[in-house]
């Protein structure tokens, strides 16, 4: 059995995590933390408990942990790296006091801690063709700062105090449910919305631009994976590189052209987002994840679009 408290329930991953760790464990408590003006709805509001759980509230995650008994914290509480450079104290204050409250309230009363890291946590300076697992991590963005502290201190908590925080470095995701906002790899996601709108799509990133991107049920798994991997086998723990494709702007066009042939698209790019983009690697080494518990993504480029649209199309009623 296992009681987890997700903070930031009602996001992008949130949404979708938190529905699957209720399926997972059926016989624990799942709480849906959130925030006001992000307060749960439909199935997620009614398939369990819900609390309101602000990361820079340390006593309302700390009564949250009493009350349910919480063995495991899912910290997905963050901006995006372009609201991010637009907002960067509040991010600060979000990604890195908000991540001290997890912390202090996971050593006090003995949680795991899940807070996710990034590609946005490498910088112009680190490899960008395989990256390693192990690099030089110098971001230039004020959510990749926060995204290499937050592994920082999460490795910290672990060997100083015995904290059990994992974590994986996530690439761009893509899903249909919750959109995301304010990311620099939310093209990626829009594009989709478009083409099954018979819209035109206007990329904000350049064409020839690769990031690392990964449909979302592969990076729910990798979040459960992580968190359930013997710690024995664990050389790393905050965070791991997965991934699944890297593509540019013509490719994912490329793609959902095989589906939708009159698909247009331009580029109006959108210099803030592309800063950061060139910023990031365009393809990183998953190989510590495979060997150390296992990951392997289920998704590529060509069966994400045909999910995507599939279930697009259904969603817009197209
Ligand atoms: C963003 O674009 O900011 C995020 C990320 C890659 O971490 N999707």
């Amino acid at each position: 059995m296992k009681n987890i408290l997700v903070i930031g329930s009602t996001g992008q991953i949130g949404s979708e995590l938190t529905m699957l760790l209720r399926r997972t464990y059926p016989n624990g408590k799942v709480v849906a933390g959130y925030i006001r003006g992000c307060e749960p709805q439909g199935k997620l509001l009614s398939s369990g408990p819900s609390e309101e759980a602000d990361v820079c509230n340390r006593k309302q995650i700390e009564d949250i942990v009493d009350k349910y008994d919480i063995d495991t914290i899912y910290n997905l509480a963050a901006l995006l790296s372009a609201t991010a450079e637009r907002l960067p104290l509040k991010a600060w204050d979000i990604q890195m006091n908000g991540l001290i409250n997890v912390l202090e309230v996971a050593r006090e009363k003995k949680c795991a801690v899940f807070t996710p890291s990034s590609i946005g946590s490498f910088g112009p300076s680190t490899p960008r063709h395989n990256t390693p697992q192990d690099t030089i991590q110098r971001p230039t963005s004020m959510y990749g700062v926060t995204k290499v502290a937050t592994e920082l201190l999460s490795d910290y908590y672990y060997t100083k105090y015995g904290v059990d925080t994992r974590a994986v470095r996530f690439p761009g995701l893509i899903s249909y449910t919750t959109l995301p906002g304010g990311g620099t790899t939310d093209y990626a996601v829009e594009i989709y919305y478009a083409a099954v709108q018979g819209e035109e799509f206007v990329c904000p990133i350049a064409a020839g631009t690769y990031m690392d991107m990964m449909y979302m049920p592969d990076a729910l798994r990798a979040a459960i994976e992580i968190m359930e991997a013997n710690p024995r086998y664990l050389k790393h723990r905050n965070a791991f590189n997965i991934a699944s494709m890297s593509f540019e702007p013509e490719e994912i066009a490329a793609a959902i052209r095989r589906y939708i042939p009159n698909f247009r698209m331009r580029y109006e790019v959108d210099p803030v987002r592309q800063h950061i983009a060139d910023s990031w690697p365009d393809n990183m080494d998953d190989t510590c994840a495979r060997k150390e518990w296992g990951w392997a993504p289920s998704y590529d480029l060509d069966s994400m679009t045909q999910d995507m649209i599939k279930n697009l199309k259904i969603k817009l009623n197209k």
